[in-house]
């Protein structure tokens, strides 16, 4: 037997038992759950809610829905974190300041697109969509009125580099007193950009979820505060939190390895008692993950003996990983 171990621990440190695939796959697991409840499920028993950061994966994902008939929507891993506004002037976080001048309703990402700031002439707030067209008013640390308008009309994220590179950011007032200074000057010349804005949809891993992978109008927070992510219908569709649907998790594969061990041994590896010492010492000496049996050959035996040794003889086993289904 210890000739035996000897060779197992060759085999542990230079085979293929120990080697593991990148691969992740997707399970559906068909329980309605919210999307945080989903998540703590997938955490706890798998890695997370899927992700599926190209058309290659979400098509991926879309087969294993198809393959069940499953139309209505299922929770990923995507959702939408509203308490990420900034001012784009020191990308100073709005949580860390305590002045709020929002319109009443505001923000409510009317059609699931707003995520940029805009002021109007009563010194209100409010989110819209980044790429629409205005005026904008910059802060200037030279200029002793501190505020300056800017009548082009462009989108929020020109109308940024145009005030850093003319003066020094976006308008980003701090407290009421600034506040009301920029008002001023969009109380002369109307709904102006200035800087604030938030972050837009993440996968669970923290990465931005790209547009392309949106199919337009979607997201539409059709119904306030659609911010956590499904597939539905082939679609990814934001949908309520709180909603319970069928979700998916991203899990390490299956991934089984067979093994052929050759054993020298004093003992006979024919005997039942030795082969049941075998594996035991064998799990012994591998992750406690892991299932390990014998491969049983198709005359019933396990080991072979080698005709041209009467105590060399391969046997096999069969090692899988932790989420074997
Ligand atoms: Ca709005
Ligand atoms: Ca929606």
């Amino acid at each position: 037997m210890k000739l035996m171990l000897l060779y197992l621990l060759c085999l542990t440190s230079i085979g293929p038992v120990m080697v593991s695939s990148q691969r992740i796959s997707h399970i559906l697991i068909l329980q309605n759950k919210t999307w945080a409840d989903a998540q703590d499920y997938c955490r706890t028993l798998y890695i997370d809610l899927t992700t599926a950061k190209s058309l290659k994966s979400l098509l991926t994902v879309k087969n294993l829905l198809a393959l069940r008939s499953i139309t209505g929507p299922v929770w990923m891993g995507l959702n939408l974190n509203l308490d990420t506004w900034r001012w784009s002037f020191n990308g100073r976080l709005l949580n860390d300041i305590t002045l709020r001048m929002w319109g009443a309703g505001e923000p409510n990402n009317y059609m699931g697109h707003e995520w940029c700031g805009a002021i109007d002439g009563y010194g209100l707030w409010y989110d819209t969509t980044c790429t629409s067209l205005k005026i904008s008013i910059c802060y200037s640390a030279s200029d002793p009125n501190m505020y300056v308008g800017v009548t082009v009309n462009q989108n929020w994220t020109n109308a940024q580099a145009y005030c850093r590179q003319w003066y020094t950011d976006l308008a980003s007032p701090f407290n009421s007193t600034e506040n009301s200074m920029v008002q001023n000057i969009s109380l002369v010349q109307g709904y102006s950009w200035f800087g604030l804005s938030r972050d837009t949809w993440r996968w669970v891993d923290g990465t931005k979820v790209p547009e392309y992978l949106w199919q337009y109008p979607l997201p539409d927070n059709a119904v306030p505060q659609e911010n956590c992510g499904t597939l539905n219908g082939g679609k990814l569709d934001d949908k309520q939190c709180t909603n319970k649907y069928y979700f998916i998790c991203d899990a390490f594969p299956l991934v089984k390895y067979v093994v052929m061990l050759h054993v020298k041994s004093d003992q006979s590896v024919f005997d039942p008692a030795v082969q049941s010492a075998m594996l035991l010492q064998i799990k012994q000496k591998l992750d406690g993950g892991l299932k390990v049996y014998w491969r049983v050959q198709a005359d019933g035996k396990i080991f072979q003996k080698k005709t041209l040794s009467y105590r060399f003889a391969p046997a096999y086993f069969t090692v899988c990983e932790q989420y074997c289904m």
